[in-house]
């Protein structure tokens, strides 16, 4: 049977086909068969390009309807799909750009000279700049092409999409997942959520990551339920179209937003069933004024862009906060620390299998090999505990990463530039607590001179070259030397317990 994800999103949406699918700020409402048609045009272009199935496609776009249509013409057609952060730097999307050698790459408008620029001298041999506009002149083009309605052959090992994640060395690796992944994962949730046509899903999420992308959007389209499809997270919105919702998808970001929103009232969300939190740790403070203010029990589930979901409170049932819940449908978990398999909340290092679990990084082996085990468990790299009846707790984790807002934040991208930057000697990118975004990054510093430190805003100009804006330290602290520990390692846990209030 073909395992291609779009027919099975097909196949559970075709009987809602008249009924409104997505409703986006000032555009016409978006029906079912609408949104099927949409993506057979998608289709049809991409394959009037030349692409075919195992292609790489790369994108960079706003949040819109084409956007969409873009990803489900790729797994119609079963291109690969490569959706980047819209604040990655033309540094960052050279590095992407080499590592897939994608045939075909989508931006926006505004950075048409520079991709443009970038896709001849990196011999990418189609490019196109879309934008979010209902009558996007690139859109209309695609609009007028005869919709290909394909469901490509693809077996559930077949490649849907490759996201990027950073990792510890600075050198961001990119995630070959699969349609099996995806679809195993979508079903898994409908199940666990309880999703139906009924529902009415408040998208505020981006959709270059797994969150927006796949939990929210794939979880609501094979479950035929309506989405309002909002082009970013903005206070105003949200709360004016929870009043139409029944759930809510977000990070804790968002959920401390709300609790502090004097216009976040009863009326605003008494049709809401569901607020989900994941991407990071939602704190118990939250949880609980969130609870105090609207009696909801914000339900907290854990995943990955490597695993998707892994784990998720109950929908009915006891919603621990500080806690992700018990594994997915299929999914197992257990917790290891020196080869051995822990029980009883002890604390160890996560480990996952599962048909959520992904083929590997791209044209990575060696890397892709160091985080299975031989009995085939995805390591994640998180620190938790499992007590008897399998509910899960995270504490931590083993890498440094920081998450801010829920992106992720890799220290040692940024102390690479750091330390080419002359006049400074060496660096240590720490995440501290911050009171929105959950955790920023910081950067201690030791200068070259004992006499003349950079300012900021050089250092600043130098970062905004070279990284997207969400890794930019919050803050530069000069100090005397790095405190470092016997083997001459950074002791970073020292720096984090000594600035963790800092931005607070
Ligand atoms: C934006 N900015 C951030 C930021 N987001 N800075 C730090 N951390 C962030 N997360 C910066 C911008 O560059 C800009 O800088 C300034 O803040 C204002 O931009 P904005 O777009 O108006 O910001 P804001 O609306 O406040 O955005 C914050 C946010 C957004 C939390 C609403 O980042 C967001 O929607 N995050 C969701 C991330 C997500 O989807 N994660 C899922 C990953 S998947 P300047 O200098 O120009 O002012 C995953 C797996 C799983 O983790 O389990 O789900
Ligand atoms: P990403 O690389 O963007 O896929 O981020 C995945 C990481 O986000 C996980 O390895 C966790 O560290 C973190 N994460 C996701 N959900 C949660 C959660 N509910 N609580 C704590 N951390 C989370």
């Amino acid at each position: 049977m073909n395992q291609n994800l779009y027919e099975i999103l097909y196949k559970n949406f075709k009987s809602d086909l008249d009924r409104t699918c997505l409703e986006i700020p000032n555009y016409k409402k978006i029906s079912f068969k609408d949104l099927d048609i949409l993506s057979a045009h998608f289709a049809s272009f991409l394959n009037n390009l030349g692409l075919k199935k195992g292609d790489r496609m790369i994108c960079q776009i706003d949040k819109s309807l084409s956007a969409i249509g873009l990803y489900l013409g790729c797994l119609r057609t079963g291109i690969i799909y490569t959706p980047l952060n819209t604040s990655y730097t033309k540094n960052e999307v050279e590095y992407f750009i080499n590592n897939i050698e994608p045939k075909l790459f989508v931006c926006r408008p505004e950075s048409k000279d520079i991709i443009e620029n970038i896709c001849s001298l990196l011999d990418v041999p189609s490019f196109i700049a879309i934008g979010t506009k209902e009558n996007d002149p690139v859109l209309n083009e695609i609009l007028s092409t005869k919709p290909l309605n394909i469901f490509e052959n693809c077996s559930d090992q077949d490649i849907a999409a490759i996201l990027f994640t950073s990792g510890t060395t600075g050198k961001s690796k990119g995630a070959m997942i699969t349609h099996g992944n995806l679809s195993s994962n979508a079903l898994a949730l409908r199940e666990i959520w309880g999703f139906t046509s009924e529902d009415v899903l408040l998208h505020a999420l981006p959709i270059f990551h797994v969150h927006g992308l796949f939990v929210a959007l794939n979880t609501a389209l094979l479950s035929a339920s309506k989405i309002i499809f909002l082009e970013k997270f903005n206070i105003e919105d949200v709360v004016r179209n929870l009043s139409k919702s029944t759930v809510m998808m977000g990070v804790p970001t968002y959920y401390n937003r709300l609790v502090n929103e004097e216009e976040f009232k009863h009326e605003s969300y008494n049709k809401m069933r569901l607020f989900i939190s994941g991407s990071a740790p939602l704190t118990e403070k939250t949880f609980n004024e969130f609870k105090e203010k609207t009696n909801h029990s914000i339900l907290e589930r854990y995943g990955m862009t490597e695993t998707g979901m892994i784990t998720s409170n109950p929908l009915h049932g006891n919603r621990l906060e500080g806690t992700v819940g018990f594994p997915l449908p299929k999914v197992s978990i257990r917790a290891m620390k020196d080869g051995k398999i822990l029980s009883n909340n002890e604390k160890g290092v996560i480990e996952v299998k599962g048909p959520n679990v992904f083929r590997g990084y791209w044209r990575m082996e060696e890397k892709t090999k160091e985080e299975f085990t031989e009995d085939g468990f995805f390591i994640t790299g998180d620190i938790g505990q499992i007590d008897k009846n399998g509910r899960l707790t995270l504490s931590g984790r083993s890498s440094d990463m920081i998450i801010s807002g829920g992106y992720n934040v890799y220290p040692k991208e940024i102390e690479i530039i750091l330390n080419t930057i002359k006049g400074i000697r060496e660096s240590a990118i720490i995440g501290v607590k911050h009171s929105d975004l959950g955790e920023s990054p910081i950067a201690i510093l030791v200068s070259e001179s004992e006499d003349y430190k950079i300012p900021d805003k050089e250092i600043i100009e130098i970062l905004n070259e070279k990284i997207a804006k969400y890794k930019i330290p919050k803050l530069f602290i000069w100090i005397d030397e790095l405190p470092l520990n016997a083997m001459g390692k950074v002791q970073k846990k020292n720096l984090r317990i000594k600035y963790e209030k800092i931005l607070l």
